[in-house]
């Protein structure tokens, strides 16, 4: 893809878009997509615990009871090349019709507010709730990269650079098409 499709100012800083393995990336925090209870899963969750090692999920046991759905909680990355790991849960899509569109749009309003207030200049986040929880990617894309140009145009923000790490170029696709 042309690289130029791939990046884009916004703000403070800006949104970059790579197809990768989000497991992989050195930033300061990456986002995983939780559920609500913090129980490890598939997806890109399973990925991330797989990854980090078990020291992930006894951290999250220790410290956090569930998370409701939009909202974020941070810990350490374990055996990642990240320094921490913000765990956020998009909604499970039904049909729309119930608030589904406002809660991705918060689960990621709180992963970046929380990068922001851990002072994480780099980020990484996967397409939350599109792969089991089922939402469309092409609205999905559309709220993940507002939240991210709106975070990004916080003039208080310690965030520079927001990275959404596709697993398919067919996802990659979509996020470029939007940004
Ligand atoms: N790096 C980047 N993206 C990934 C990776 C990876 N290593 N692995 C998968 N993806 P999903 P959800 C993509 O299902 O829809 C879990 O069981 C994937 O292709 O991981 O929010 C949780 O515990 C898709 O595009 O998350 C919850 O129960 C995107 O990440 C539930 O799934 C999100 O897919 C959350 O479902």
């Amino acid at each position: 893809m042309e690289p130029d499709r791939l990046i884009r100012e916004a703000g403070n800083g800006r949104i970059r878009l790579r197809r990768a393995d989000i497991t992989t990336l050195t930033v300061d925090v990456i986002v995983n997509a939780a559920n609500a209870s913090l129980a490890g899963g598939g997806g890109v969750d399973g990925a991330v615990h797989r990854a980090a090692g078990p020291g992930l999920m006894r951290e999250l046991n220790q410290r956090y009871d569930g998370c409701p759905t939009g909202s974020a909680v941070i810990t350490g990355a374990g055996r990642l090349p990240a320094r921490h790991v913000i765990h956020t849960v998009g909604p499970r899509w039904r049909d729309g019709d119930h608030g589904e569109p406002e809660l991705l749009a918060s689960a990621y309003r709180s992963a970046f507010a929380l990068a922001s207030e851990h002072s994480c200049s780099t980020v990484a986040a996967p397409s939350i709730s599109t792969g089991i929880y089922g939402f469309p990617i092409e609205l999905a894309a559309q709220i993940a990269i507002g939240e991210a140009a709106q975070a990004l145009a916080d003039p208080h923000t310690s965030l520079r650079e927001i990275t959404f790490a596709l697993f398919s170029d067919a996802d990659l696709e979509v996020f470029a098409r939007v940004l």
